[in-house]
């Protein structure tokens, strides 16, 4: 294929309710998506970076900047371009991983739909449905958290993941194992908000028997994660920390968790998210599709990716209505608590135009 030209289109979705975590509250998504043209037809990636840098250093604003004045001319200037030749044409430019996943996803997305083959298959997906968990912000009380606790399992999800932080840990996973019993499956995630002083809170956590903790400590630290996961009888989930295969496999190999957080925009696409499950499927680590609050556009290659094999844990790939009172999307529906995986060409969504016009903020259009 050659690529022609790249839109880079702004959209501001509202959240259906804020997203409190240890980094900061989230009301609306501020969307990127990335719209490829190609002699062989279209493709779309959404950008999963979010407003501010307070997740990792990346930021909307800046993989705007960064696809507009480095990435694409890289990806203009390759005569024949596939999925799998985004990532070795971009190597050049360091680190800006959300940025460079939301390009390959949708160069993926165009050269699979000339095939008429969906990502899912594409990707070696062995699941047509994917269990689903849903991640649960910092509530304002206890009662509240229960109660959306009770709304989301009564709609089915399968597993239940709170966001925890110093001071919003061992109450709320008390009231919540109070609630619904040491059969729900639960899990928390710190967002890095956790150091060798508040440790110890931690380890409080061994007596309710979570699936996991998710990323305690700042991304860096992989020997304090080793340290912790020794320390420890509930297993240490890195998600922040992992960013591509060799890291994930050195992770691993080093004692610092044994689950890994998979998400696609985190690693640079779909290609090093396969890499990553295979290494973790080679050394025996179960892996799960994280989420990034995406719309149906970043939701449905999310499935493709949670259909394979290695995916042994309930993904935080929530439905539609969990994020948005419109998606932009055909909405994705929770039947039994599960997803279907997008079987159509590419990505195997496509986008109410309507709707996407109406919540768009701004267009750049970038030229070959
Ligand atoms: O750490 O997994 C995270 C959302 C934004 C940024 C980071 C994270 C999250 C979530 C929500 O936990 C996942 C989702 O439902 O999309
Ligand atoms: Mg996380």
């Amino acid at each position: 294929m050659k690529l022609r030209a790249i839109e880079l289109r702004r959209l501001a979705v509202p959240l259906v309710r804020p997203f409190r975590t240890s980094f900061g509250t989230q009301s609306e998504r501020d969307v990127l998506l990335v719209r490829v043209v190609t002699d062989d037809g279209e493709g779309l990636g959404e950008c999963v970076a979010l407003a501010e840098p307070v997740y990792s250093s990346e930021y909307v604003a800046a993989a705007q900047s960064v696809i507009a004045d480095h990435l694409a001319p890289r990806l203009f200037a390759v005569r024949d371009l596939s999925g799998r030749g985004v990532q070795p044409a971009l190597a050049g430019v360091i680190g800006h991983r959300m940025a460079k996943a939301a390009l390959e996803t949708a160069v993926l997305d165009a050269e699979l739909r000339g095939y008429g083959v969906s990502l899912a298959r594409y990707l070696g997906g062995v699941r047509d449905r994917v269990e689903c968990g849903v991640s649960i912000g910092i509530a304002a009380t206890i009662d509240a958290l229960v109660e959306e606790v009770s709304g989301y399992l009564a709609q089915g999800y399968r597993r239940i993941k709170l966001k925890i932080e110093p001071g919003w840990d061992w109450e709320p996973v008390t009231a919540v194992r109070a609630a619904f019993g040491d059969d729900l499956m639960l899990q928390v995630d710190a967002n890095t908000a956790y150091d060798a002083a508040s440790a110890p809170r931690l380890r409080r956590l061994d007596a309710f028997g979570l699936l996991l903790i998710e990323q305690p400590f700042v991304e860096e630290d992989i020997a304090g994660h080793a340290a912790l996961a020794r320390s420890m009888s509930t297993p240490i989930c890195l998600d922040e920390s992992i960013v591509s295969a060799s890291i994930a496999a050195d992770a691993v190999n080093r004692g610092a968790c044994s689950i890994v957080n998979i998400k696609a925009g985190r690693v640079g696409g779909y290609i090093e998210a396969v890499r990553i499950h295979d290494v973790c499927a080679s050394l025996g680590v179960p892996v799960w599709c994280g989420g990034m609050l995406e719309t149906g556009v970043g939701r449905a290659p999310n499935l493709a990716l949670a259909a394979l094999p290695n995916f042994k844990l309930p993904g935080d790939t929530s439905a539609s209505d969990r994020y948005f009172a419109e998606d932009i999307t055909e909405p994705f529906v929770l039947h039994d608590g599960c997803l279907k995986v997008p079987q159509g060409p590419g990505i195997g969504v496509d986008v109410r135009q309507d709707l996407v016009e109406q919540l768009t903020t701004s267009v750049q259009l970038l030229r070959a």
